[in-house]
């Protein structure tokens, strides 16, 4: 790979289209590198215009729920009426498997042939932080370039639904049958983020069951819903292999977005995801500052010491912290807040 980034030939190429620019300047904002981050800010910047026109889903599933079946075929779909559809992905345990989203474009097989279609793998070597700031952005370079569908898929446990769920307009869950995860999700909250649900594989002798499961779902999300005159979150069945319901789905997507804009307002929403991020990416920033230097962690762990023997109270031994930090924060870096 060549280590230069032109950042004028990648935006040009972005606004037209050009699918090696787009995953090139993909590769730039992954990149944590000070100098590459200071050209994706000023690439981001520039292309800031073009961005934003599409209907940003996320999706979300266990393992195995079918979420690569459901993108190939629903993207398929979506693109025969015209859309052009980008698929990206949040797995911070990729940097791990090697990222499953590549693993298996054997399952969106016919969506990757599309010239319509770009799909992207999560990014590896990241943290979550990382991951969720390097799709954000990917997903602004992909509307920039033209496609006004973005799919941000990630699997069904742990922080990255909240992160995905935080640059979506709308979430959605896709299920098994009785999987008996239902009201652990609830639990998890997994579902308090869902806007839409779909009970996957609903087909053959698993039909029944799965729409057993739906309604039991839907009774289970109303004690979910906080409010009694909240929206009702739909749940649905599909067929990804048989493509059944798929339609419903997606019908069920555009309900929510006309919901969201006659309710609160889309651009409101995602303004107010903005501020949210805007702080997350800051106290993240402070965070890492904090224990940053050599000299923040020795003084932090002669601290613990002191705390923890009794030598020093805990409030002084934290304004001693702050003090140190604040001395430093003028030489601080802040270019790389992941
Ligand atoms: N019967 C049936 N099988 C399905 C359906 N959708 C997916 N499958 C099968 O379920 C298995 C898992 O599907 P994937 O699409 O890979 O699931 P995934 O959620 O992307 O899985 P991960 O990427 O591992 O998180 C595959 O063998 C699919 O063929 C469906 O609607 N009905
Ligand atoms: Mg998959």
């Amino acid at each position: 790979m060549p280590r230069r980034f032109d950042v004028a030939e990648l935006i040009d190429g972005v606004r037209g289209g050009d699918r090696v620019a787009l995953a090139r300047s993909i590769t730039l904002v992954e990149s944590r590198k000070p100098e590459h981050r200071k050209l994706a800010r000023q690439m981001l910047r520039e292309l800031a215009g073009s961005s934003g026109n599409s209907i940003r889903l996320g999706l979300s599933g266990v393992p195995g729920a079918g979420k690569s079946t459901f993108t190939d075929a629903l993207g398929c779909r979506l693109i025969d009426q015209g859309h052009r559809v980008a698929v990206l992905a949040v797995d911070p345990s990729s940097s791990v498997s090697g990222g499953s989203v590549l693993g298996d474009r054997t399952r969106m097989g016919i969506l990757s042939q599309s010239d319509d279609a770009f799909i992207r793998p999560s990014p590896t070597g990241l943290h979550l932080g990382g991951v969720a700031r390097a799709t954000r952005e990917a997903m602004l370079l992909v509307e920039a370039a033209g496609y006004d569908v973005v799919i941000v898929e990630t699997v069904g446990v742990g922080q990255s639904e909240v992160a995905v769920a935080g640059m979506v307009d709308t979430y959605l869950v896709l299920m098994l049958a009785r999987s008996g995860d239902q009201l652990q999700g609830i639990k998890k909250g997994i579902l308090e983020l869902a806007h839409v649900i779909a009970v996957n594989k609903a087909d053959g002798e698993n039909a029944a069951e799965a729409r057993v499961t739906a309604r039991d779902l839907s009774i289970a999300m109303k004690l979910v819903s906080s409010q009694a005159n909240e929206r009702r979150v739909p749940v649905l069945t599909c067929s990804a292999l048989e493509k059944s319901g798929l339609d419903e789905v997606w019908q069920a997507v555009l309900d929510h977005r006309v919901h969201l804009e006659k309710t609160y307002g889309l651009a409101k929403y995602r303004g107010a995801q903005q501020v949210s991020w805007m702080w997350s990416q800051t106290e993240a920033a402070v965070l890492d500052s904090l224990h940053g230097t050599r000299e923040m962690r020795e003084l932090a762990h002669r601290m613990e010491e002191a705390v923890d023997s009794g030598e020093t109270s805990a409030l002084d031994a934290s304004s001693e912290l702050l003090r140190v930090f604040a001395a430093q924060v003028p030489s601080l870096d802040w270019a790389q807040p992941d």
